[in-house]
């Protein structure tokens, strides 16, 4: 088979090293603590890790703002300590892939240490630094001072930050203390490419890109529009998918993947990302990355794709979304596949019922996402049926994009402190970040110490001790999942359909190949229902059909009909 099938049949499980484990009782989770779990992640059966950052960090947005790209953080471990999980997952035929953030540095990276020093620095135009914009032409807006434009920080703030050293603004997209790097220079990309070889040279096998769709920017960095309630402009549509994004990503290829034996696997976080430019980023023929992770379907229970405003989720908006993306790249290219990460809510909490169903309509959702056309990842917890955190005050919470957005809405935008609490609290980032929950022992099994972030509550009855050896436990279910995409091909390479574009509470498609197919139901509510299907797109006699995988233990109803939040997935042909 050709290289690039291997991630066709692949699943990525996430590990967010801060709240994975913790060997040595600071509260942190860390490198050894990763490889005293090593045969938890073989048993589930995951064929690659991607670690989000362990590099040198002043952990300003928990190692995303990075200050040695060549170096693993003391919280974290060692080199030595990294050498050994590579070595660990690899005795396992488990692959690691590395989080890559190069759209900015940490602002105490050398090069940025350097960059601001002088305006004449060799290192100054390694960042985007511009001086004070005078006066608005059209007598609005900016004054004497201002920043070079309105552009809002993804983090709240201005997305620019003055320095009073040089008497000059640099650009950050996100935290200031997230500088971000200067892709027009050619020394800057020659020496992330250097930094990538490094690594891939010491065996790790791939790439996750951070906000990769980001590293090229309209030059001229023109204002944004400003949305209503918001302060500042929108420079996304500035920075996202650049004049030059295709030609660099073309030139990292070539500088850093082509050549080398793999299989290795690149994956570009791409916040904005449409289909049209996700078949060009994923078309193997273009050589730019194998996969992308879009972001349409996590903003459709949210107005004017803003967090902080939640509204409630339609299934028939989710089946639409990702049903484009399913035929969108059905010829050429290839989908990621999630229902959360770091940066999201839990996915039970978010797409199923965390109360009553938990446990079914978590196995739902992992038979539903894992049974589409593309690359699976699962995000730790998840395969536990892990949930959203309850935090009381803001003082509970530890990411900036919480704590900044509560401050500025606080103070700027006159909201109370219940309202913003209230608002914030479906889908913020620390949901995702609680500790994993490994026994019902105190802090879970997590840490000896006192948890950077508090543990979840429900980790006294949801932990992976009370699930690994139970054959119904969601942990069992992902397990089976996992090995049907090794194991049948209709899973790894059969063609995609959507049923039931305008049903509120069941999501069907069909799988297929020549001879055969899958059927694949699931039921989005806490009703029984009905499935009707329309002869005419599906010729087939289901109701006699095998069931291949279901999430009830028996079967008493008929084949057509659903429990609460039931998968079922039957085979004909
Ligand atoms: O996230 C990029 C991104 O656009 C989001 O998912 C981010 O959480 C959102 O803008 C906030 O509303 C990546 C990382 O996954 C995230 O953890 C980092 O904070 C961010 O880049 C900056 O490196
Ligand atoms: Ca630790």
């Amino acid at each position: 088979a050709p290289a690039r099938d291997w991630f066709q049949s692949a699943v990525v499980y996430q590990i967010y090293p801060r709240s994975f484990a913790d060997s040595n009782g600071d509260g942190i989770g860390d490198l050894r603590g990763i490889i005293s779990r090593l045969d938890y992640l073989h048993r589930l059966g995951v064929d690659v890790v991607w670690l989000s950052p362990i590099y040198t960090s002043p952990q300003d947005d928990n190692g995303y703002d990075i200050s040695d790209y060549r170096n693993v953080d003391p919280i974290f471990g060692t080199l030595e300590d990294l050498r050994e999980l590579t070595d660990g997952l690899h005795a396992r035929g488990m692959k690691l892939v590395m989080d890559l953030v190069v759209n900015h540095t940490s602002d105490e990276h050398p090069w940025f240490v350097e960059s601001r020093s002088s305006t004449d620095n060799p290192k100054r135009d390694w960042y985007w630094w511009r001086p004070p914009r005078e006066a608005a032409a059209d007598g609005t807006g900016a004054g004497p001072g201002a920043a070079p434009n309105n552009w809002g920080s993804a983090f709240s703030g201005p997305a620019w930050e003055f320095d009073q050293a040089t008497g000059e603004y640099y650009l950050h997209i996100f935290s200031r203390k997230q500088p971000d790097l200067n892709w027009e220079n050619p020394q800057v990309r020659a020496a992330v490419y250097e930094m990538m070889n490094w690594w891939l040279d010491r065996g790790v096998d791939g790439f996750r890109m951070d906000v990769i769709n980001f590293i090229s920017k309209n030059t001229a960095l023109p204002d944004g529009p400003i949305a209503a309630g918001m302060l500042h402009g929108d420079g996304s549509p500035f920075y996202i998918g650049g004049p030059r994004i295709h030609e660099f990503l073309q030139e990292m290829h070539r500088e850093v993947f082509a050549g080398r034996p793999g299989p290795l696997l690149t994956v570009g976080e791409m916040p904005g990302v449409t289909v049209d430019e996700a078949v060009l980023f994923t078309d193997p023929e273009r050589a730019e990355v194998d996969m992308v992770f879009q972001f349409e379907h996590v903003a459709l229970d949210q107005e004017d794709g803003n967090k902080w405003r939640p509204k409630k989720l339609k299934l028939t908006d989710l089946k639409k979304t990702l049903g484009h993306w399913q035929t969108g790249l059905a010829e050429r290219g290839w989908n990621s596949l999630y229902w959360g990460n770091h940066d999201q809510a839990r996915a039970v909490s978010r797409f199923g019922d965390d109360g009553q169903y938990r446990e079914l309509s978590a196995k739902m959702l992992a038979g539903i996402l894992h049974l589409h056309r593309g690359t699976p990842y699962v995000y730790q917890g998840e395969e536990l049926g892990m949930t959203n955190m309850t935090f009381g005050t803001i003082s509970d919470y530890r990411d900036i994009e919480v704590l900044n957005h509560h401050r500025e809405a606080t103070t700027h935008l006159g909201h109370t402190d219940a309202e913003v609490l209230a608002a914030l609290a479906p889908l913020n980032r620390d949901n995702a970040r609680t500790p994993v929950q490994w026994d019902a022992s105190r802090h879970a099994g997590f840490t000896t110490g006192s948890p950077w972030i508090a543990v979840n509550p429900n980790a006294n009855h949801i932990n992976a001790a009370a699930q690994v050896e139970d054959p119904d436990s969601v942990y069992s279910f992902y397990r089976k999942v996992i090995e049907l995409r090794h194991t049948e091909p209709l899973v790894s390479h059969g063609d995609f359909t959507m049923l039931l574009p305008r049903d509120e509470h069941v999501y069907a498609f069909v799988r297929s190949l020549p001879d055969t197919r899958l059927l694949v139901l699931g039921n989005f509510s806490g009703q029984d229902q009905e499935v009707t299907l329309d002869d005419a797109d599906v010729p087939l006699a289901w109701g006699s059909a095998e069931l291949v995988l279901g999430n009830y233990p028996a079967e008493a109803a008929p084949r057509l009909h659903l429990r609460p939040w039931e998968l079922k997935v039957l085979r004909a042909g």
